[in-house]
Order: C-alpha cells, then structure tokens, then sequence
C-alpha cells in the first residue's frame, strides 16, 4: 500500500503526539512538593500551608522559639505548628512546652503526607525530639 507524505506526516505526528502528551501529564501528576527524606517537617498552616520548617532524623529541638519564621507571630516557630510529616521510622514526639515539656504527642512515620494538629493541639507546640 503506498502512503501519501501528507498521511506519513500525520501518522508521524500522532505517534510523537502519543509518545510525548502522556509524558508531559505524567510530570503535571508528580508532586509539587519535594518530600525531604530522614526528616520531620513542620508547616504554620494545615497541609504544609505557608512556611514550613524541617529538620534531619534525630535532631533535638529544645526551643522552637529558637528557630527563625519570618512569617510567624514573634518571628519564631513556637507555637506556630498546625501540620506535619515524618519520613523516617524514628518515632518523634512534640511537646506543649519548651525542653520537652507539658503535654506530649508522638509523630510517627506519615510518608508523604501532611498530618493536621486537631484543633486544641493546633499552635501548641514548643519543642519536639526523638522519643
Ligand atoms: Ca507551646
């Protein structure tokens, strides 16, 4: 069978067409975020909303209000976490209260997913480490 240019080009076109759209929908589908692996993160708003601030597994945070937000109330993150994520089996835990006092909740391993502080737990914590 003899195939005019006019056709060849067009069969050409749709086969690049099929070989590159679904590329370009599978990069939009990815992640905007780039999840930091071994570490916890901490964000100001819920689902990793506005700053975040992270940190390698194994870190001792005594103070947030040590720890610089420009974004948060008294430019420091005490009292400033309403969501979080752990990609690291080390079990964590937050605290009400700076050096790992008051009131404690443990942050196990979430993946890749922001967990929400429930609402009397929201903008509570003051200091976290491994637990
Ligand atoms: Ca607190």
């Amino acid at each position: 069978m003899r195939v005019s240019f006019a056709r060849r080009t067009m069969l050409s076109f749709a086969a690049i067409t099929a070989l590159v759209v679904p590329a370009v929908v599978v990069g939009t589908a990815s992640p905007s975020l780039a999840w930091r692996a071994n570490s916890i993160c901490i964000a100001q708003d819920r689902d990793g909303g506005r700053n975040s601030f992270c940190f390698t597994a194994g870190t001792y945070v005594p103070e947030l209000n040590s720890k610089y937000c420009g974004s948060c109330w008294g430019n420091n993150w005490n009292d400033e976490m309403s969501s979080w994520y752990s990609t690291t089996s080390m079990r964590y835990c937050w605290y009400f209260d700076a050096n790992y006092g008051g009131e404690s909740h443990v942050m196990d391993f979430s993946h890749q997913r922001w967990i929400n502080q429930p609402g009397r737990e929201d903008n509570k914590a003051s200091s976290l480490r491994p637990c």
